[in-house]
């Protein structure tokens, strides 16, 4: 998976064309595209992948076949909804809520400042991974779980549907509720501060510290 997101970046990087202008209007684009100075207003994309490098003062819509990546310096004062296939990738500083519906996940990546003021919420097939620092509620929804690696840490609750699981290795900070097929699993370097809810078919599976309930229905 993580060959796979460094490929897929290098190949991002190759195939984007940048656009450098101060923007004062709303965009509309189709296929990639690099944002590298200061957009001032919303950016709707179709069929290709956006990337963040400069300062975004507004939302972010893509639909169909392509991602949203905001890479770390950049940032986006504004929600982020991205449709159809592809993923979203947050490493920059977001204020706003993440929507992220259709195949495709929504991956919280370390940065040294990067920081999501907003939660994420996210449909169909697909995971919510938090690799960095998030503040947020984490909802997800359809196929697909919640994970919270080792050496990251999330602060808002957890709440996941539907088949998938909840997986901490890292600090979890909120509450942690798992309903529909799927386990709520703590792995021994995992911390829950909050309670644990499970509900319908799975169990909780602490190998590691939950400071709150555990309550499995
Ligand atoms: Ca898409
Ligand atoms: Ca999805
Ligand atoms: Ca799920
Ligand atoms: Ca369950």
């Amino acid at each position: 998976m993580k060959t796979f997101r460094i490929l897929y970046k290098a190949v991002l990087t190759l195939a984007c064309f940048a656009a450098t202008p101060i923007f004062a209007n709303d965009l509309e684009l189709e296929g990639d595209w690099t944002l590298t100075g200061d957009v001032d207003g919303n950016v709707k994309i179709t069929d290709g992948t956006l990337t963040v490098l400069g300062q975004l003062d507004g939302n972010i819509e893509q639909i169909g076949s392509g991602s949203v990546v905001i890479l770390e310096g950049a940032s986006v004062d504004g929600n982020i909804k991205e449709l159809g296939d592809g993923d979203v990738f947050l490493a920059g500083n977001i204020d706003g809520n993440i929507e992220e519906e259709g195949e495709g996940c929504v991956i919280v990546v370390p940065s040294a400042d990067g920081s999501l003021d907003g939660n994420i919420k996210e449909k169909d097939d697909g995971d919510v991974i938090v690799e960095g620092n998030y503040d947020g509620v984490v909802e997800e929804e359809g196929d697909g779980s919640v994970i919270i690696e080792f050496g990251a840490s999330s602060n808002g609750d957890i709440i996941e549907k539907d088949s998938g699981h909840i997986l901490v290795a890292g600090i979890q900070g909120g509450n942690v509720e798992e309903s529909g097929d799927g386990n709520v699993i703590v792995t021994d370097t995992g911390i829950v501060f909050g309670n644990v809810f499970e509900k319908d078919n799975g169990t909780v599976f602490n190998f590691g510290q939950v400071f709150g309930n555990i309550i499995e229905d």
